[in-house]
């Protein structure tokens, strides 16, 4: 092995270093999305690349709320820098559209936290209520941590104002785009929701009692008993937040310095900030850091960077053709990018592997087949740590066909080079010996002798200079056919032989050959046996990895329905508690049905795995039968000859 520069195992080590470092910091944000003057949203295509160019996984903060309400500052702040989102002066909304900025994850190593700013919502100029909702689903759909931004105080008219929520049923559909309302799932999907309230002014005291800012926003979604229009419009709002998120959290900033001073707050001297302002910023921030997770989509993918470009283009394409953006389809839509994607990468690394193995190619065979092994194995890796909802393994079977397909013009461009360091290894020893029979040297009594004993030396010197060559046995059964007219001539001009000695020495030259023949059969029969071995390990290690593809899947899958049933369960203990029997009878039915779907999901993703890994036997065993056949064949083909005795061709007749 020593003779492969940049071998399998060290570029495995470089890959992985170089794949962890794949993420961007941006020093300022740039526009995601922005609004048409048709009013229609659309990417920035700049925006993309950035995303593309991030591989790491990410946590998704976007904050959402009135305009005018320090959104824009407070992301500034997760982002640990002063200035960066825009802040507005006057009383116009500054924020259009839905801005982004990536820096490296400040608490999660190899991950990067991407912060979405969007535009303020309820701003009575752009007389498109259609166009605030657009922006608040595209948040939820976005983020894995959704902010939402007030001021003052969580009243009545705060939640009102978030009548968004309420229609999130009719701007984001789970399974399809025309599905009856099921919101019953979409706790398994949101984003972890938090309220930051600023410029709250209030003492957290309820009933004379101290609470906490959590206990507060209980207090602010508690629902009124009764079934009127009025409790009814006063609960939905509330029970959407209480229903759709996966968790609740709120913090309560105080005012951040004196009215004076607060239109420059992202210049401000630090000391001129309230410290009670910045105790509150600093513990949100350091909430955000610890606790976001990573952005997941339906049924446990892990988005990257890439990925939620994608998610970004494909939920925007789909509003601006009027339909509504789905989860399902964008997964599946997903999927196909990322399958082709991740078959495409995954073959690019065997191929750029094995082409800097083929610059120190001729190899022996052990050595290029275990630096194929490493290099599939690697390839694989590649592609399931990018595929996913490969279900039916039609991405993974193209890739394996691909490799083998090249594995088979790899060992075929290495026999070449083997077999042209035979030729030429071989012309260059038996040079000496042309130049004689050129001069006629060999045509005279005794001649076949010397003839034999200068083949012989050849013979001998180049099977242990090519001893590693693959093509070893072919070249040298060639070059024997080659000598066969010149040796007979030789043979015939020996008037030191009698005619029956020459007739013995024919017979022993014909011997030689066929003992030639089979070696070379021999050895290529051994190679194939090596192949075989190789293939055999690679089939048990392609089922390990697949098994162990389909164990992660489920574990995500596990936890995904944990945290919906978690939050259905503290959801329906709380309504008991309150007197809600009545809903919470329909939570408990919630359970059931999402219990069902579970279920149903979790057997669905056995039968699919169980199938996939029969496949994927299926397949290994083909491969195999076709390499025993050939074994077979070859075999047949050995014994088939007549075994001739062992000849030399020390020549002397005794
Ligand atoms: N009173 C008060 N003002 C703030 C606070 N945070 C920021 N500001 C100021 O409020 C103004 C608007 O801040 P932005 O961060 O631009 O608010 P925004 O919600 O992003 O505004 P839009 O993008 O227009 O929706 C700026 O002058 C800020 O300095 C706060 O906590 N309280
Ligand atoms: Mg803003």
């Amino acid at each position: 092995m020593g003779r492969i520069s940049g071998s399998c195992r060290q570029l495995r080590l470089k890959l992985d270093w170089s794949e962890l470092k794949q993420t961007v910091a941006m020093d300022k944000p740039v526009c995601l999305i922005d609004t048409a003057s048709d009013g229609k949203l659309c990417v920035q295509q700049s925006a993309l690349q950035v995303l593309e160019q991030i591989q790491q996984p990410v946590v998704v903060v976007a904050v959402v709320g009135l305009y005018r309400t320090g959104k824009s500052y407070l992301m500034n702040r997760l982002a640990g820098q002063q200035t960066g989102f825009a802040l507005g002066s006057t009383i116009e909304s500054k924020t259009k559209g839905i801005w982004m900025w990536c820096v490296p994850h400040p608490t999660k190593a190899e991950t990067t936290l991407v912060l979405l700013d969007t535009e303020g919502l309820g701003d009575v100029d752009k007389g498109d209520s259609k166009h605030d909702t657009r922006i608040f689903s595209l948040a939820v759909l976005l983020s894995s941590t959704l902010v939402l931004n007030s001021r003052g105080t969580i009243d009545n008219r705060a939640i009102e104002e978030l009548q968004y929520v309420t229609e999130l049923t009719e701007y984001i559909k789970i399974k399809s785009p025309d599905e009856v309302v099921d919101d019953g799932e979409f706790v398994k999907f949101f984003p972890s929701f938090i309220w930051a309230v600023r410029d709250f002014t209030l003492q957290l005291n309820i009933d004379g009692k101290d609470t906490t800012e959590d206990e507060y926003l209980e207090f602010a979604l508690k629902l009124k008993l009764g079934n009127s229009i009025h409790v009814n419009n006063y609960n939905l709002p509330r029970e959407c937040i209480r229903k759709y998120f996966p968790s609740r959290k709120c913090f309560t900033f105080p005012f951040p310095t004196n009215p004076d001073n607060v239109s420059y707050l992202e210049t401000l001297d630090p000391a001129e900030i309230s410290k009670r302002f910045l105790e509150v910023t600093d513990r949100f921030c350091q909430f955000i850091f610890d606790q976001s997770q990573v952005k997941n989509l339906k049924d446990g993918y892990t988005v990257t960077g890439r990925v939620l470009g994608h998610l970004v283009k494909t939920y925007v394409d789909t509003i601006s053709s009027g339909a509504v953006p789905c989860l399902e389809n964008a997964v599946i839509a997903m999927a196909t990018i990322e399958n082709e994607a991740a078959f495409q990468e995954g073959l690019e690394v065997y191929q750029s592997g094995m082409e800097k193995l083929k610059n120190s190619f001729p190899l022996e065979l052990n050595e290029i087949t275990s630096e194929h092994q490493c290099f599939s194995l690697m390839a694989t890796q590649t592609f399931m740590k990018r595929s996913f909802k490969d279900s039916d393994g039609k991405y993974l079977t193209s890739l394996e066909e691909a490799i083998s397909h090249q594995f088979d013009r790899y060992l075929w461009d290495n026999e070449k080079a083997s077999e042209a360091k035979c030729e030429s290894l071989l012309s260059v020893l038996s040079e000496p010996m042309t130049e004689r029979i050129n001069q006629g040297f060999y045509a005279k009594a005794g001649g076949y002798d010397l003839f034999c004993q200068d083949l012989e030396d050849i013979v001998n010197q180049y099977n242990t200079l090519a001893c590693q060559e693959v093509k070893i046995a072919e070249v040298l059964e060639k070059f024997l056919q080659q000598k066969v007219a010149v040796t007979t001539a030789i043979l015939q001009a020996d008037d030191k032989l009698t005619e029956n000695e020459r007739r013995i020495c024919e017979e022993r030259e014909r011997a030689v050959l066929l003992e030639q023949e089979i070696k070379a059969q021999e050895e290529r029969q051994r190679q194939l046996e090596e192949k075989m071995k190789i293939e055999e390990q690679n089939n048990e290690e392609r089922v390990r990895q697949v098994i162990q593809m389909m164990e992660k899947d489920m574990f995500v899958q596990q936890q995904e329905t944990e945290r919906a049933m978690d939050s259905k369960l503290r959801e329906q203990t709380a309504l008991l508690d309150k007197g809600f029997q009545e809903k919470a009878n329909k939570m408990a039915s919630e359970i059931e049905e999402l219990k069902r779907k579970n279920k149903e999901v979790e057997d669905r993703k056995s039968r699919e795995f169980a199938k996939m890994i029969a496949d994927q036997e299926q397949r290994n065993a083909q491969n195999m039968e076709v390499l025993r056949q050939q074994h077979r064949q070859q075999m047949d083909a050995i014994n088939s000859r007549p075994r001739p005795r062992p000849a030399s061709r020390s020549c002397s007749i005794q």
